[in-house]
């Protein structure tokens, strides 16, 4: 089962005069729980809807000491994490995080299961989308 989520797009004001992140939007978002000692994995994806390029540059969240932003590679056989600085949404293009790609990490995850978390992601022109990710257990919302 698919989760919908409230979303609100928090305009900042050195964003006031470009408008144009207002067509954000994020589906599918969870969070990959395990252990409070174990970084959890943050999935969703995120949709562009607007005529410019946006610039995710960061996030956070009052549950995860340090939310970053990572993309796993497979370095010779060998699944390595990268952290990342900034990861580009086309204009009218989505962005998947997913297992084996782009992920937040959430470092010092303080949550249970069938919590909510709230999130926040930051992007280059100041604009802030506000979410809140689902945790569920490593079989993920399917439950496979
Ligand atoms: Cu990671």
């Amino acid at each position: 089962m698919k989760h919908s989520l409230v979303l609100l797009a928090v305009p900042c004001l050195l964003a006031a005069a470009a408008p144009a992140y207002a067509q954000l939007s994020v589906s599918n978002a969870w969070i990959r729980y395990l252990l409070p000692s174990v970084p959890a994995g943050g999935y969703m994806t995120l949709h562009n809807d607007s005529e410019s390029d946006a610039i995710l540059t960061g996030a956070s969240s009052p549950d995860c000491g340090t939310l970053m932003l990572h993309k796993s590679e497979d370095k010779s056989g060998t699944e390595m994490m990268v952290k990342v600085d900034s990861i580009k949404v086309p204009a009218h293009g989505e962005v998947k995080f997913e297992q084996g790609g782009y992920h937040l990490m959430c470092m010092k995850p303080n949550m249970k299961l069938d919590e909510r978390v709230p999130v926040t992601l930051k992007f280059k022109d100041g604009t802030a989308l506000l979410l809140t990710m689902p945790v569920y257990g490593p079989a993920g919302p399917s439950g496979q």
